[in-house]
């Protein structure tokens, strides 16, 4: 899950957004894309998901008379890993447009995430620490939170079924079983 919001305007209220992601579909998957904070909580009526082509847009327009001052949460994307645990992937988030109360074009916003399916410590490889990074989040040790690891990496580890993958022991079990050869290199059993 991961969240996307408009971070900053110049201090100008608004209205409506369009939003693009473009991602290689052999590594990344987005699952659906589900609603922000309102009053930006229905992206999902104008989202095209063309895991495909690599390409997913949406969009909200709030209507005239309603705008939020940024930080604003506008949606959060499901998405999964499926690619191997050997290779990262980028995923870009384009904010192309953001529209004042009047919809004149505010401008864009760029910004990326990389992902590696397995690596919940997040320092580019899959290795023991993972499963202690995933130990330590799942028991809470010292306060260990979620933004502490990649949870993505995590959660796409083994996956859940459609609705959308949660991380948990399992996943870390099959770090293990990666590691000693039991595996694929996509977590899948020989
Ligand atoms: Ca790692």
């Amino acid at each position: 899950m991961g969240l996307l919001t408009i971070e900053d305007t110049g201090g100008i209220p608004f209205r409506a957004y369009n939003a693009a992601l473009t991602y290689n579909s052999a590594g990344i998957e987005i699952i659906e894309v589900l609603p922000g904070n309102a009053p930006y909580d229905n992206p999902m009526a104008n989202a095209t998901v063309d895991n495909p082509g690599g390409q997913t847009t949406f969009n909200q327009d709030v209507g005239a008379g309603n705008t939020v001052l940024p930080p604003q949460t506008v949606a959060r994307l499901a998405l999964r890993l499926i690619g191997p645990a050997t290779t990262q992937y980028q995923l870009d988030i384009d904010i192309e447009n953001v529209y004042d109360a009047g919809m004149g074009d505010l401008g864009n916003g760029y910004n990326s995430a990389t992902y590696l399916r397995g690596d919940i410590q997040g320092d580019g490889d899959v290795d023991v620490f993972d499963r202690l990074y995933g130990q330590y989040y799942l028991n809470e040790v010292d306060g260990f939170a979620i933004n502490d690891i990649s949870i993505v990496n995590m959660a796409s580890i083994r996956h859940d079924g459609i609705g959308g993958d949660i991380p948990s022991a399992v996943d870390l079990m099959y770090i293990s079983k990666y590691r000693a050869g039991m595996t694929d290199d996509y977590y899948n059993d020989w």
